[in-house]
């Protein structure tokens, strides 16, 4: 079957490290995708939290629910996405790592602050991706942006999504802080879209983004969901990295060794593995108390 990215969008997300794909979901998926937002609101993680209590809008997140793979089953298998992803690679073999909620509502939400997921991350590669789903129309100012390219470029400290300053980095030594981007856009190569319903946004954990404000009325209800392929390896990060947040993950892989583990099911070629993904009743720990040193 022939892929159903051209050639010339597989370079663009090579070369610029995030690529819109317009339409790529259809209705059917698109009410999966709505039911799987509501089962990780309705099934919070000790990492669930709301970013920012100073604002009149909510700003909520959460990510890594063990039991996520399980529930989500037939919106990673049965859809598209991971085809996509696979397409995108020029590769055929694709791993689900885990998924994050984004729900900004209610009042004014700030900006989601300018980071990598790299640094946050237990693994890396070429083949490792984050799909980013919206279930509203989201215009250009309220949208994800990018950095072109910058996952080509240096890998920064993580932003510990500190109230007074963004770039507050989560390690804080072995890689450098990340620069001001809003203090001087104009310096950096900054590219975004607006999304209909349908859209999917698929970047490289490397790659610099910063998430749009949104305003009073407004409501942006993200579904973000990370692959990983062949040439992934576990890294060591300056202390162990928060994420993925699998119990044992840090004891059982050592730096460069291909990234493997029950928790991360296979979903092409062929699903498998999913009746091996452990079941772990309640939660292990918060990413959030880890990154602050729990
Ligand atoms: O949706 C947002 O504002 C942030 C998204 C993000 O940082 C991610 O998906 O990694």
């Amino acid at each position: 079957m022939p892929p159903a990215v051209s050639t010339d969008l597989r370079r663009c997300y090579r070369e610029d490290g995030a690529i819109h794909l317009s339409q790529a979901l259809d209705q059917a998926t698109l009410a999966e995708v709505e039911r799987m937002f509501q089962w990780s609101l309705d099934n919070p993680t000790p990492s669930g939290c709301t970013f920012y209590d100073n604002e009149s809008g909510t700003f909520y997140q959460d990510l890594c629910n063990p039991r996520a793979a399980l529930a989500y089953r037939t919106l990673l298998t049965d859809s598209c996405i991971a085809d996509r992803v696979a397409d995108l690679w020029g590769d055929e073999e694709v791993w689900f790592l885990y998924e994050q909620v984004f729900y900004k509502h209610g009042g004014d939400t700030r900006r989601t602050p300018w980071h990598q997921d790299a640094p946050y991350l237990a693994v890396d590669g070429e083949h490792i991706a984050v799909v980013w789903i919206n279930l509203e129309s989201v215009q250009q100012q309220h949208a994800l942006e990018f950095v072109r390219g910058s996952h080509r470029g240096v890998l920064y400290d993580g932003s510990a999504f500190d109230d007074d300053d963004d770039t507050k980095p989560i390690y804080g030594s072995g890689l450098p802080r990340l620069p001001n981007i809003e203090a001087d856009r104009s310096q950096w190569d900054i590219v975004s879209w607006a999304i209909e319903p349908g859209d999917i946004v698929v970047f490289h954990p490397r790659t610099l983004h910063g998430g749009g404000p949104t305003t009073q009325g407004m409501r942006r209800r993200t579904l973000s969901l990370r692959f990983f392929g062949a040439d992934a390896a576990y890294v060591e990060r300056p202390t162990d990295a928060p994420a993925p947040l699998v119990a044992g993950l840090h004891d059982s892989l050592r730096a460069g060794q291909p990234f493997r583990h029950p928790a991360f099911p296979q979903l092409r070629p062929v699903a498998r593995g999913f009746e091996q993904v452990p079941v772990i009743d309640g939660h292990v720990q918060s990413v959030r108390a880890k990154l602050q040193g729990g």
